[in-house]
């Protein structure tokens, strides 16, 4: 394998996705690795976990800052680490258009919606008062936009007659946990090309060759 992409995880609160994606790197043949967590929260629950792991944290308090003046706090912290991939894992503040622009289609999140149905917060709500049938999660390229953006993986999950918004959000959660680090290891191959609204998942070999037995 050629060298790991180096991401960044922004998070604001336990950041239980965040978790899947370290766990995912563990395994050494993974294409990217972990090398800062980044929280706005200094209480996040998710900074105790990533130190745990050995990996370097840093807090970057939206407090007292405009959007502009946080994205490029945010922005500095990234790149100090050598970041080239940021992946927001419960992160809650709105990013500035300057600050996703930058990261444009190396910014990428997780939604527990199978977008574009069900964007903003209270999705499991949503979706339970609208009576789907089917529920799930997205992993897109973030725009300035909110929850828009290429998509890059989705999984669906039944909705169950009775079920409350715990236990579709659990259900959901269990499928985010699966699908994240599927969406990076896809971006981190350079296998996502953005054509427009949308991403075309390229072969695992570019060079089109075939191997027996294969990689995934
Ligand atoms: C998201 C979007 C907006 C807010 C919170 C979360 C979903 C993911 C996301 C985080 N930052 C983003 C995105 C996104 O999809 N696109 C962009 N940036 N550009 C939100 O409005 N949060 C408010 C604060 C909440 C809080 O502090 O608890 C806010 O005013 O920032």
């Amino acid at each position: 394998m050629t060298t790991r992409r180096k991401v960044a995880v922004l998070i604001s609160g336990r950041g239980s996705n965040m978790r899947a994606l370290v766990e995912a790197t563990r395994d050494p043949g993974y294409p990217a690795s972990i090398v800062v967590v980044i929280s706005n929260m200094a209480d996040a629950g998710g900074l105790d976990f990533a130190r745990g792991a050995g990996i370097a944290t840093e807090i970057v308090p939206h407090r007292g800052l405009d959007r502009a003046a946080h994205g490029a706090a945010l922005d500095a912290a990234i790149r100090k680490h050598g970041a080239d991939l940021v992946c927001l894992a419960g992160f809650m503040r709105l990013l500035d258009p300057g600050f996703v622009e930058a990261w444009r289609d190396r910014l990428i999140n997780v939604h527990p919606s199978l977008l574009p149905s069900f964007r903003g917060l209270d999705t499991h709500a949503k979706a339970l008062a609208a009576g789907v049938k089917i529920a799930g999660c997205t992993v897109h390229f973030v725009r300035a936009d909110v929850d828009a953006g290429p998509i890059i993986a989705q999984a669906a999950v039944p909705v169950r007659d009775g079920d409350t918004e715990a236990e579709l959000a659990a259900r959901i959660l269990a499928q985010e946990h699966r699908i994240y680090p599927l969406a990076l290891r896809l971006v981190a191959e350079g296998r996502v090309r953005v054509e427009g609204d949308r991403t075309i998942i390229g072969a695992p070999d570019a060079t089109g060759s075939l191997a027996n037995p294969s990689t995934p």
